[in-house]
């Protein structure tokens, strides 16, 4: 039987989901969609026969007929969201950022915790892209020594209206805290912000780009450029360096074209083509567990972990400081990896 998906929030994450669930995902349905827009959720299912729009997930849920939830709401209405889905014990797939802060965090891991096993996958989808995951394996392997520094570049080509100083540490930066706990499998220790020359193209209250400093419990050093407004397009690259080499990924792929005396490609438009095979991958991954009633991935305390970051990257945004990240005891639910295996 397939697996009856509720997509909660019906944006831009949230219609990319149901579209892939509705056309590429094997074993799962588009049963439901929420959206506090109601002709929004309803735009959402127009072309998906069974599927039934809801402005709140309680009315959904009280229809019947659902078993799983991907909650795709702006990251500060997803512990509600999340406590719901929880109480009904569905397996959930929740994008990131988990929730915006570590305490909010904190008590969706604690309520997962009383269910006992683990419930939660979190939408770090790089973790399910081939070059990040080849990264990680170069690592693992050490057949290049010791992994030493990380130069992330992330660059997106605008923001939507009402993207603010804290979402580029909190909605941007997140995927790279996430990512370096992946692949140094250490915790993030300490966050430092510098706002350098601000761009003219960001919008009133945003300072963009800024340079963001991020050290593990071994030392590895990450330094993240983290432009929302860089205009050109998107780019989510990292050089790595080893003590016998250095690896590149992201790089601008595809094809290499010659045409009236020029050469050149095409540069990736957002993270929707960027990452889509990562996403396609991330959801078939989170719908075969849960038909076998298991959940992987990228855990609750993954996202935990990188809420307590953020919230270090904001206060080191505001005051310049270096910021220490202070986590909680891991739960043994959780594992002994720091970042945890995709
Ligand atoms: C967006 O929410 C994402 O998750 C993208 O991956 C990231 O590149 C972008 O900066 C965020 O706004």
């Amino acid at each position: 039987e397939n697996l009856r998906v509720a997509v909660i929030g019906a944006g831009r994450m949230g219609a990319d989901h149901i579209q892939r669930l509705h056309t590429r995902i094997h074993g799962a349905e588009v049963a439901a969609v929420i959206d506090i827009d109601l002709d929004r959720a309803k735009a959402a299912i127009a072309d998906i026969p069974g599927a039934q729009a809801f402005a709140t997930a309680a009315e959904a849920y009280r229809a019947g007929g659902i078993n799983a939830a991907v909650i795709a709401t702006p990251g500060f209405l997803h512990e509600q969201a999340l406590l719901e889905a929880l109480e009904l014990d569905l397996p959930i797939l929740c994008e990131k950022p988990l929730t915006p802060d570590a305490a909010s965090a904190w008590k969706v891991v604690e309520a997962e915790q009383k269910l006992g096993r683990k419930r939660i996958q979190v939408g770090f989808m790089r973790r399910f892209d081939a070059e990040y995951a080849q990264l990680g394996g170069l690592v693992r392997s050490g057949e290049l020594g010791e992994l030493l520094m990380l130069h992330c570049r992330h660059r997106n080509p605008d923001t939507p209206a009402g993207f603010t100083n804290e979402m580029l540490i909190n909605d941007s930066v997140v995927h790279e805290f996430d990512v370096i706990r992946y692949l140094t499998g250490e915790e993030i220790t300490s966050v430092q912000v510098r706002l350098g020359k601000a761009s003219s193209k960001a919008p009133a209250g945003q300072h963009d780009p800024q340079h963001v400093l991020i050290q593990t419990e071994s030392g590895v050093l990450a330094d993240v450029e983290i432009f929302v407004n860089a205009q050109f397009g998107y780019e989510v690259a990292t050089q790595a360096a080893f003590e016998d080499g250095i690896v590149d990924i992201g790089r601008d792929a595809g094809a290499y074209l010659r045409r009236a005396g020029r050469w050149g490609g095409a540069v990736t438009p957002s993270f929707i083509e960027r990452f889509g095979a990562a996403y396609d991958v991330e959801v078939q991954t989170w719908v075969d567990a849960a038909l076998r009633g298991e959940i992987g991935g990228p855990s609750a305390w993954d996202g935990y972990a990188t809420a307590a970051c953020c919230e270090a990257g904001v206060e080191a945004q505001k005051t310049g400081e270096k910021v220490a990240v202070a986590l909680n005891e891991k739960p043994a639910l959780y594992g002994a990896a720091a970042g945890g295996a995709a």
